[in-house]
């Protein structure tokens, strides 16, 4: 562990990014009814939407304004030397294009077919010596083997074979993953064996990789760091590194309704008093349909490393 969590105990800050089908809604969701319902990158569970009417809204997901060397360099400006963007969340798309399905930015968007997100951000924060990794969510919405018992072990399979996309392809410093507490059975699919197994197999593809807690069943043997979520904890944590994730307002995934932004000085000391307590902030931004990061969340992150460089820290 020691070697290769060193960057990342040296590197303390980082930039998560929420980007998704879901961006594509900007946190509403029209029904028939014409009543409106309102989330973020739960939209898909939360509102009801049907499986069919959320592919035709990703098949129209065209986030051309997507521009990885400003996210990159706004993650350099703010002090931040990683960045983690979610290669696929719960709804199962994926970000990149994956020949383990269609459910993919290549395949299933308006998008430039020529374009891979992904590989633009590693181009651009690798010119500007920040790391990159990636969200990955066990939990999928969309492939109808996930909640199966007797299906499981494809969508397994499957789940490896696009893990081995991302290591070969992009070479992730970090692969931060979540949705190991399913709600989808009764009996969490996921178990502490698969936990330990996937784990293994990451190390298998890759040893360098920083992999956090929520790979198993966080107990403090899983993976490399533990994942305390909008929240500091009140005492510097014994047994594993931990990093906290936190969002600029109150939602990982764009909305056009969220304004509740915490301000610089409130991001500021908590960054402080997470470093204090020898944790790791991530700290995310939620992109919008067309790919850009709103000018509020740019703003406090220039802010903050304003304030980083003039204090020494950065
Ligand atoms: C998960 C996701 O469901 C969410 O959309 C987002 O990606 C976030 C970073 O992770 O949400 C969680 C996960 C764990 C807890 C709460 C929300 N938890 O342990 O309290």
């Amino acid at each position: 562990t020691a070697d290769r969590t060193h960057w990342w105990r040296d590197d303390r800050f980082g930039q998560f990014i929420h980007f998704g089908t879901y961006s594509q809604l900007q946190g509403k969701y029209t029904r028939p009814d014409g009543s409106v319902c309102q989330d973020a990158e739960w939209i898909q569970r939360n509102c009801q939407i049907p499986r069919a009417e959320y592919e035709q809204i990703a098949a129209k997901f065209n986030p051309a304004g997507f521009d990885a060397n400003a996210i990159a360099q706004s993650a350099k400006d703010a002090g931040q030397k990683y960045v983690v963007i979610t290669s696929k969340h719960h709804e199962g798309y994926a970000m990149w294009p994956t020949k383990v399905n269609k459910f993919n930015l290549r395949d299933h968007s308006a998008f430039d077919k020529k374009r891979d997100i992904l590989a633009e951000l590693k181009r651009a924060t690798a010119a500007r010596d920040v790391k990159l990794g990636f969200y990955y969510s066990i939990w999928d919405w969309h492939d109808p083997d996930f909640p199966d018992p007797a299906t499981f072990p494809k969508y397994k399979e499957r789940m490896y074979a696009q893990l081995k996309e991302l290591v070969d392809n992009y070479h992730p410093a970090v692969l931060w993953f979540d949705g190991e507490w399913s709600t989808d059975r009764p009996n969490n699919p996921w178990t502490e064996r698969d936990g330990e197994e996937l784990e293994a197999y990451v190390r298998s593809l890759d040893p360098s990789i920083v992999v956090n807690n929520r790979v198993g069943k966080r107990r403090v043997v899983d993976g490399d760091t533990g994942t305390p979520e909008q929240e500091i904890p009140d005492k510097p944590v014994d047994g594993q590194l931990w990093e906290s994730c936190m969002t600029l307002n109150g939602s990982w995934g764009y909305t056009d309704w969220d304004h509740n932004w915490k301000s610089s000085a409130d991001l500021t000391r908590k960054l402080l008093s997470i470093a204090g307590r020898s944790g790791n902030f991530l700290l995310n931004v939620g992109p919008d349909r067309n790919g850009r990061v709103p000018t509020e969340s740019i703003d406090r992150l220039k802010q903050m490393g304003q304030w980083l460089r003039t204090n020494g820290q950065s």
